[in-house]
């Protein structure tokens, strides 16, 4: 074949591969093939020599037609895909400028926090005091005190977080009885919610860290008569309807006669679930008239005052008032439970 023959055929075979090539790499190859400095047009550019002198100028015209084609007609294929790519990166990566911002989401209470308000509410309402006490309390205030002395048996009740020098994480609110009475003296109407801890094994109903309701009225003359009314009271108010309750004898050290207070199980109704353990009771309220050697180290004198206390569970009113059937999910900070309680 002749050279004019090659270069013709070269001209339009490589028009078609430019044609059908669908990458950016395979036109480059192309290019490096044809028209680099190694390529196929640099090879026939040497073996100009060959060629009659007379067909030289014709030949080197039609070498440069034919590399200008193929450069020209690379260069338009190259812009087309450039134009394309930049097209589709404009369409993944469009956005809106005039659409209106998502806003600010504001924060809003904890329902462990929302059921405490409202109690707080009734408590007032009804001359109560709300007192909060530390966290981190002397084993004097949360054992002692209320009438649990080094040797009492009643200190594995609650298994204790023990921290140095004699200090501990309060198992439960009755250390702030303690305090009130030293603070305020007698009468006395206060409630004081916050958090406890206990080491214990989490489960349903259980949490290491909790939130209790403990409530004390020292006066003269109080009956279990006055401390029904008021249990009753809180759990129409928090329920905004009556409750089917129970009363069973429980041994607190600090108080004597002592109650616990059961619920019906709102989750299940009463037929049984992992929340009440399939008892249909939920133990919510242990209560009682105030020990003697209570109100004595609160530096209140017994002979002339008495007066009841309940430690309600919180945590556990709140996931009765709000249907939750596992304790656990109150503490662990997902928000798509939580805005549920907005
Ligand atoms: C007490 O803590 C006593 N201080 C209550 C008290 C106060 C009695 C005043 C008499 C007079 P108890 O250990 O039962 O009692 O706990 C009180 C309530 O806290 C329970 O009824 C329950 O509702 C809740 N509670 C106890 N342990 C846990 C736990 N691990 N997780 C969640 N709630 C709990």
């Amino acid at each position: 074949m002749s050279l004019a023959a090659t270069l013709q055929e070269l001209k339009d075979s490589t028009a078609a591969r430019i044609a059908n090539a669908s990458t950016l790499d395979e036109l480059e190859a192309i290019r490096v093939e044809t028209v680099g400095r190694k390529g196929v047009l640099a090879g026939a550019g040497k073996d100009m020599a060959k060629v009659a002198k007379e067909d030289r100028a014709a030949m080197g015209q039609l070498l440069n037609a034919v590399k200008s084609a193929i450069e020209s007609a690379l260069e338009e294929r190259t812009n087309a895909f450039q134009a394309a790519a930049l097209e589709a990166r404009l369409d993944a990566e469009w956005m809106d400028l005039t659409a209106p911002a998502p806003g600010v989401q504001p924060g809003a209470l904890h329902p462990v926090t929302q059921v405490q308000r409202y109690l707080e509410e009734v408590f007032t309402s009804m001359g109560f005091t709300v007192l909060s006490g530390p966290e981190v309390e002397t084993e004097f205030h949360n054992f002692d005190a209320l009438n649990i002395p080094p040797s009492h048996p009643a200190r594995d009740m609650q298994d204790t977080f023990w921290l140095e020098g004699g200090h501990l994480l309060r198992t439960h609110t009755s250390p702030v009885q303690v305090r009130g009475m030293k603070r305020l003296g007698a009468p006395l109407r206060m409630i004081a919610p916050g958090r406890v801890f206990r080491n214990e094994e989490v489960d349903p109903s259980h949490e290491h860290t909790f939130y209790q309701l403990e409530g004390m009225m020292v006066d003269r003359e109080v009956s279990i008569a006055h401390m029904l009314y008021f249990m009753k009271t809180l759990l129409k108010e928090i329920f905004q309807r009556e409750v089917a309750v129970r009363l069973r004898p429980g041994y607190f050290p600090f108080v004597e006669p002592g109650f616990e207070l059961d619920i019906q199980c709102l989750l299940c109704g009463g037929a049984g679930c992992p929340v009440c353990k399939y008892t249909g009771w939920v133990e919510l309220l242990p209560c009682g008239l105030v020990h003697p050697n209570v109100l004595r180290a609160g530096g209140i004198d017994p002979g002339q005052w008495n007066g009841f206390a309940f430690g309600l569970g919180l945590t556990r009113l709140a996931m009765m008032r709000y249907g939750i059937d596992d304790i656990r999910l109150l503490q662990a900070g997902d928000l798509r439970f939580l805005n549920q309680f907005r």
